[in-house]
C-alpha cells in the first residue's frame, strides 16, 4: 500500500466517524427538543378544557384560570410544552410575559360569543405585532361547535380578518373541547408546522 492510499484511508475513516457523530448529535437534539406553545383567548373560551382534552382525551371540570397551567404533550415523538394562560381582562396584560421562544400560538374562540369577537380580533392583531412572536405560527380554534347557532370556522376567520395575515403562518380549525372533535387535526397541523421550520 502506498503512503497516498494510507492517507486516503485515514481521512475516509475520520470522515465516516464525523458523519456518525453528526447523526448521533442530530438524533439527540430532535429527541430532546421541545416546542413551546401558548394557548390564549378570552375568558370562558375553553382553553383549559382544550389543554386537558389534548392530554387526557377527556373533558375535565374547569374553573377560571388565574395565572397559567402547563403540560407536556407528545404527538408521534414531537414534544410540545403547552402553556394555557388565563383569559380574564385583568390577566391579558400578562400574556406577553409568555411570548419568548413561542413557536405556536393557539387562539381559542368561543364560537357562540359574537359580542366579543371584535375584542378577540384586537387581541390577535396586537399579539401578531409583538416582536417576540414574529416567527410563531397561529392556530385559531373555533371552539364550542356543539352548541346550536355557533359561528362556523369560516365566519370566525372572516371576522378576525385572518386572510389579511401575511406575516405569520395560520390555520383555523372548528372544534369541540368537550368531545375532542377537531383536536387531533389541530395537533397534526402543529406538528407539521414545527417540523417544517
Ligand atoms: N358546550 C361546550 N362547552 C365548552 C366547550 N369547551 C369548553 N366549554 C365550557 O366552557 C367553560 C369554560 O371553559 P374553560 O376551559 O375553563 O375556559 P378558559 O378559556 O380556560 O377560561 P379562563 O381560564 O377563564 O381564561 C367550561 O364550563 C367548559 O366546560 C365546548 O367545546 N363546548
Ligand atoms: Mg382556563
Amino acid at each position: 500500500m502506498t503512503v497516498l492510499s494510507l492517507e486516503l484511508l485515514k481521512y475516509t475513516i475520520l470522515w465516516q466517524g464525523f458523519v456518525q457523530l453528526w447523526f448521533c448529535f442530530m438524533h439527540i437534539f430532535f429527541f430532546f427538543a421541545e416546542h413551546k406553545v401558548i394557548i390564549v383567548g378570552l375568558d370562558n373560551a375553553g382553553k383549559t378544557t382544550i389543554l386537558y382534552q389534548f392530554l387526557t382525551k377527556e373533558a375535565v371540570q374547569t374553573t377560571p384560570t388565574i395565572g397559567s397551567n402547563v403540560e407536556e404533550i407528545a404527538v408521534r415523538k414531537t414534544r410540545f410544552l403547552v402553556w394555557d394562560i388565563g383569559g380574564q381582562e385583568s390577566l391579558r396584560a400578562s400574556w406577553s410575559s409568555y411570548y419568548c421562544n413561542t413557536e405556536i400560538v393557539i387562539l381559542v374562540v368561543d364560537s357562540t360569543d359574537r359580542e366579543r369577537l371584535t375584542l378577540t380580533k384586537e387581541e390577535l392583531h396586537r399579539m401578531l405585532a409583538h416582536e417576540e412572536l414574529q416567527n410563531a405560527s397561529v392556530l385559531v380554534l373555533a371552539n364550542k361547535q356543539d352548541i346550536k347557532n355557533s359561528m362556523s370556522a369560516a365566519e370566525i376567520s372572516q371576522c378576525l380578518t385572518l386572510s389579511s395575515i401575511t406575516t405569520h403562518s395560520w390555520h383555523v380549525q372548528a372544534c369541540c373541547a368537550l368531545t375532542g372533535e377537531g383536536l387531533l387535526q389541530s395537533l397534526d397541523w402543529m406538528r407539521s408546522r414545527v417540523l417544517a421550520s
